[in-house]
């Protein structure tokens, strides 16, 4: 934890806080959150594994679009990034069908206005990517919006470019991940705007915790898919008949050790590096 950092905001596995007027520093927690519980357990280097995979796709994508990062902490876990005037606009891109997108398509046929052919499957690929904003409703849930609504929020113009830049941004990871045996299903961008006025990604990007992470070689559309990363802990949950009520349940060692190591697994697949590599030296996500 910073010592003289000011906090700024909680998040369900994140930490904000203010290094000054212009920076920021962004902690990503061990927490775990599961059915939209954060459980009592942590997973070991959760956080680093998170903030090293977000950092390597920032450092491979700032030629698609401009990012927050000043630079990483020596612990792994610790973002500093510009400080900007974030839009308040959820930047979803959907290549598959899962989620609120597959509820919203059984009923309308249709994803925040876009059209979708019919006879889709759950978890069925899109003809192409799809941008559908959402809004933080007053219940805490994300409420998925259209592109007129979007648009009242950050005006036409502010909105094309986050527009081009998630799909550009998504584009990019989801053909990369998938050539390393992970399909990046759907993922949420957050935007601010700089002092110059340009659009600059923000928060953690193209993570497990901000996308669905796949395995490859289990997908298999007409149901919904294992998740890369949290499914041990959601099979020991459902397994011991919690009712997804807080609090949550504790996670055995077995269970925390095989999430663990999902989520290792996951970095060294998508950054071709080893997690030790990482924290011996957390710059190496950026070479
Ligand atoms: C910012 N959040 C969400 C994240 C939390 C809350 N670069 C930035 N400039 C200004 N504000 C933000 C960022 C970023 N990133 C992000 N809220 C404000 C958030 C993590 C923990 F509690």
């Amino acid at each position: 934890m910073p010592d003289t950092a000011a906090h700024v905001a909680s998040g369900k596995v994140r930490e904000l806080y203010a290094l000054d007027h212009e920076s920021l520093l962004l902690v990503a927690t061990d927490r775990i959150s599961t059915f939209d519980v954060v459980l009592p357990t942590v997973i070991p280097d959760k956080g680093r594994v998170l903030t090293g995979l977000s950092a390597f796709w920032f450092a491979r994508t700032s030629s698609i679009c401009p990012n927050h990062l000043i630079g990483l902490r020596p612990d792994g876990r610790s973002t500093e990034c510009r400080r900007l005037e974030m839009l308040p606009l959820e930047c979803v891109v959907r290549g598959y069908l899962a989620g609120s997108g597959w509820k919203d398509y059984c009923r309308t046929s249709a994803v925040c206005g876009h059209r979708l052919p019919p006879g889709l499957l759950e978890s069925s690929s899109l003809p192409q990517p799809i941008f559908t904003p959402s809004t933080k409703a007053a219940s805490g849930h994300d409420e998925n919006i259209d592109r007129a609504q979007a648009a009242e929020l950050i005006g036409e113009e502010q909105l094309a470019g986050v527009e081009r830049a998630s799909l550009d941004l998504y584009g990019f990871a989801a053909a990369y991940a998938r050539e390393r045996g992970i399909v990046i299903a759907d993922t949420k961008f957050e935007f601010g705007i700089d002092g110059e006025g340009r659009i600059v990604l923000a928060d953690e990007a193209l993570t497990p915790d901000s996308s669905r992470f796949w395995p490859l070689d289990e997908y298999r559309p007409g149901g919904p898919q294992p998740s890369f990363d949290k499914q041990f802990a959601r099979d020991y949950c459902e397994r011991i008949g919690w009712d997804k009520q807080e609090p949550g349940p504790d996670l055995p060692a077995d269970v925390v050790e095989g999430t663990r190591a999902r989520y290792v697994e996951a970095f060294g697949r998508l950054t071709g590096l080893a997690f030790e590599d990482y924290i011996d030296d957390p710059g190496v996500v950026l070479r």
